[in-house]
């Protein structure tokens, strides 16, 4: 009779646990419209990795349809967990009722929805209205509160962009000679950005009496400096230019001069997300909302974290 060692015994068995203990988990993403959603992706790869677990990966191409099919096939596939990044806030009832009947635990990551809380376990997010209030008060500090903004908003009917305008508006209406002069969406991308920002030049005469912009991300933000040279304007200077996400580029924008000012949204969501679905597994409690908040960064540090985060 062939003999087995108590080590090979006991390897086996250990795989065998590790292999049971395997999750696999689907992340229905939004897309690759900015660089800050692609290192998201990435990160949350990265982190599903390290952790052996098995992540059935989905990109939307920003289709709310895709999300929900891609929603669908996990639940067919009996995941463990679903992490979804819901392009917009409503819509969203139905598909999650239908992951909650199959017993499978979805975490909202980077957006929220407008719907029933007991249809989700956890957001992880940071405030999106915190950050605009963030972009504002510097804003005004800046101008001692006497600013002609014009603003880029992100994807409509999006809680980033709904909530990031909320949060400017809240601060705005306390200056009297601070306004936002026009406001549109750019869907979060830098041809977005470029697009609208020459439409706002065009229609305020050229740009002269624009004081600032602000964009609700980095990447809408660098195309928008793109349009303002063109007008023949220094962006930086004649326009302040403040958004979010801090990607490596808007650094490299702040230490040319051609920036002002971002706020950090943090893209590293997965550790949180997957903690989460083992809490619930063990029968823990998790918080509704598990925030990931992040500080304003100015050109005096730019240079210094532009090779730090592009040298990643
Ligand atoms: C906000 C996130 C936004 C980023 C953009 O949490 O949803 O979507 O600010 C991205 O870069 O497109």
């Amino acid at each position: 009779m062939k003999s087995i060692t108590v080590g090979s015994l006991l390897l086996g068995m250990s795989l065998i646990a590790a292999g049971a203990n395997a999750q696999t988990i689907g992340f229905s993403q939004i897309g690759s419209e900015s660089g800050w959603r692609t290192s998201e992706t990435e990160s949350i790869k990265a982190e599903a990795k390290k952790r052996g677990i098995d992540l059935k990966f989905s990109d939307a191409q920003q289709k709310q349809e895709n999300q929900i099919k891609a929603v669908r096939t996990f639940i067919a596939q009996g995941v463990d967990g679903i992490l979804l990044a819901p392009v917009v806030e409503t819509g969203w009832d139905q598909v999650l009722k239908e992951a909650k009947d199959a017993k499978i635990p979805v975490v909202l990551v980077d957006r929220g929805i407008k719907g029933d809380e007991s249809l989700y376990l956890t957001k992880v997010s940071s405030d999106f209205v915190e950050e605009g209030r963030l972009a504002a008060s510097w804003l005004a500090a800046r101008t001692n509160g006497k600013c002609r903004v014009v603003e880029l908003q992100g994807t409509v009917g999006s809680s980033a962009a709904i909530d990031r305008k909320k949060g400017f508006e809240d601060v705005v209406k306390l200056f009297p000679r601070m306004e936002i002069a026009r406001s549109q969406s750019g869907d979060f991308t830098r041809s977005g950005g470029k697009e609208v920002m020459e439409s706002f030049l065009k229609a305020e005469g050229g740009g002269k009496n624009i004081c600032a912009m602000y964009a609700h991300n980095d990447d809408m933000a660098l195309g928008a400096i793109q349009a303002i040279k063109e007008a023949g304007l220094k962006p930086g200077k004649d326009i302040t230019v403040v958004s979010i996400d801090a990607v490596p580029d808007i650094f490299k924008a702040m230490a040319d001069g051609d920036a002002n000012a971002t706020i950090e949204l943090n893209p590293h969501l997965g550790g949180p997300s997957f903690d989460a679905i083992a809490a619930a597994k063990a029968g823990k409690e998790v918080p509704k909302w598990i925030k990931a908040q992040g500080p304003l960064y100015l050109p005096d540090t730019a240079a210094e974290e532009y090779k730090k985060r592009s040298a990643k």
